[in-house]
């Protein structure tokens, strides 16, 4: 098989500082568009003679990008592609298979929470040895080959059929084609004590998992209905489709509402979750309770000693910094350290390595472990359902217990996307400039005690990462952060974070208990005036 060169123009529409390449499908499929990427990654991320993994979340496109990667992968001296059946794979599950194989790293097809379809979004990830998102060295690297290009290479050769388990060759590289579930499964049991979460479904436990028709679908199938023996029909939505049905695949209380209505109705089964497009995020619920994300990290802190895997206790937690402050409350009373990183998984993954932390977590329902270097939906929801079997209490009690013993820190997330780019970042800009006149300024009736732009010093590679976010701190623990969606594929996504600190009333409806926080960032940021927007269009 011949290798064809292509000349191409130099490719300009990766973002600095980005880990991949998320944009709509219809630009993906434009020609050499895709491959450019792919060449960058395959060249920056120094793939030739290695091993790569290869899988994505199903969506449209996923079945034809994989043969581009693996052609490209093919004619660019890669020796080998362990590739998921069907060319799927979930994100923590490819994190796995490159740490089991041993492999260089992987391409992640992925667009994650984004929807998917002709007219949806579409993406690419490069992740390293250890697992997980390039680190930004990497990244950059990605980034100024794609500047840099003027070719690619590719093989002229008919598809590979990935349908079945098995190996074959595709010019002088190896291609492996497994079982996108089973290295996956394995590892969950590993962990945690699955006799006794079979035992609390034995007796009545009802549980149900919203796959949203994405790609955890035959994880949560397997896992839940057959090694954990719930009933069929606990996986709704279990069939991956190439357009997740039409939906949002992102496991919020909007975009999951069949699944939150039925937690609120009132044949409410005991526990409630689902996952994103790409299987690395989680929602947790309880009969008419949404368990924040911050929360849930905080949660299972405090209680992951009670799963088998972590049973010798944590070396140490971290979380994104918009995510609330509830789990430095819990690394507090453990004595554990606390590392807050700019948003983004890419940073957890020295801490991990390094054996600095054990847990971490974003409040984009993002939560895992050094099991694997990426987020990890159904390890949370397992995890959650190790501990609902070890203590065998209703989820809401254990909730409640926890905000009695560590206060509760009210959150909300408010975005406002597909903002015109300039709105948004003389939001950002005129916020920045005035940071320094902040602190003592009483708005809303709440004092500012300290603002900055979040600069996060990475305590193992001594690497810095400015520009991180504003924060704004008030008398009292709450807090507002204002960030720029990295993700978004339209114009600005401006994100805005609200956090109050209760230690003694637990039960205010948490719009009202934030009002004040929402009432003080529009006085100081004037998004209204600047935007044109009257609200935000997701509140999470
Ligand atoms: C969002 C979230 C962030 C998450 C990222 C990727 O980024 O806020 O916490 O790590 O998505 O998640 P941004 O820049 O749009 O705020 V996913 O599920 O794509 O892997
Ligand atoms: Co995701």
């Amino acid at each position: 098989m011949d290798v064809r060169t292509v000349p191409v123009e130099p490719f300009t529409d990766q973002k600095p500082g980005t880990s991949g390449l998320r944009k709509r499908t219809a630009s993906f499929m434009r020609q050499h568009y895709l491959e450019c990427f792919v060449q960058a990654i395959l060249e920056a991320g120094d793939c030739a003679g290695k091993v790569l993994v290869l899988g994505g979340d199903g969506r449209y496109f996923n079945d034809r990008a994989a043969q581009t990667v693996l052609r490209m992968a093919a004619a660019n001296g890669v020796a080998k592609v362990v590739v998921g059946q069907g060319a799927l794979l979930s994100t923590p599950a490819a994190s796995n298979l490159i740490r089991v194989t041993r492999a260089h790293g992987g391409i992640v097809l992925s667009a994650s929470h984004n929807p998917g379809g002709p007219d949806g979004d579409f993406g690419v990830k490069f992740n390293v040895a250890n697992g997980g998102p390039a680190p930004e060295k990497v990244t950059a690297a990605i980034h100024d080959r794609t500047r840099a290009l003027r070719e690619y290479r590719t093989l002229d050769s008919a598809d590979l059929d990935l349908s079945r388990p098995g190996t074959a060759r595709l010019g002088a590289m190896e291609v492996e084609v497994v079982d996108p579930v089973a290295a996956y499964a394995t590892l969950m049991e590993s962990l945690f004590d699955f006799d006794a979460i079979r035992a609390l479904i034995k007796g009545g436990f009802r549980l149900r998992f919203d796959a949203m028709h994405a790609i955890t679908g035959p994880y949560a199938t397997e896992i839940l209905e057959r090694r954990l023996g719930a009933p069929a029909g606990t996986v709704m939505n279990g069939t991956p489709l190439p357009d997740f049905g039409g939906h949002h695949p992102d496991p919020n209380p909007v975009h999951a509402h069949e699944l939150v209505q039925a937690m609120n109705g009132p044949e409410a089964p005991d526990f409630g979750a689902a996952s994103d497009g790409d299987g690395d995020r989680n929602m947790i619920l309880g009969p008419g309770l949404f368990v924040t994300p911050s929360d849930s990290l905080a949660l299972l802190a405090a209680n992951a000693h009670l799963a088998p895997g972590y049973a010798k206790g944590l070396a140490g937690v971290a979380r994104s910094m918009p995510t609330s402050r509830a789990v430095d409350r819990v690394a507090e009373a453990m004595g554990l350290p606390c590392f807050e990183t700019p948003t983004g998984w890419k940073f957890f993954g020295n801490l991990l390595d390094a054996g600095r932390i054990t847990l971490c977590g974003e409040e984009s329902s993002g939560t895992g472990s050094d099991h694997v270097r990426e987020k990890d939906g159904l390890w949370a929801v397992l995890l959650w359902l190790n501990i609902l079997a070890a203590r065998r209490q209703p989820i809401g009690e254990i909730v409640r217990e926890h905000w009695q013993k560590f206060g509760r820190n009210y959150y909300a997330r408010h975005d406002y996307e597909a903002v015109a780019s300039d709105a948004a970042n003389k939001v950002m800009d005129e916020l920045r400039g005035g940071l320094s006149n902040l602190p003592g300024r009483v708005v809303s009736g709440l004092t500012v005690e300290a603002a900055d732009d979040f600069a996060y010093h990475d305590p193992v590679d001594g690497s810095s990462s400015a520009h991180q976010g504003i924060r704004i701190m008030f008398e009292g623990g709450s807090r507002a952060v204002l960030r720029l969606s990295g993700t978004g594929t339209e114009g600005a996504t401006l994100r805005v974070y609200l956090e109050r600190y209760d230690a003694e009333a637990l039960d205010q409806d948490p719009t009202e208990a934030l009002a004040p926080i929402v009432a003080a960032v529009e006085t100081l940021a004037g998004i209204k005036e600047k935007t044109g927007r009257e609200k935000p269009d997701v509140v999470t």
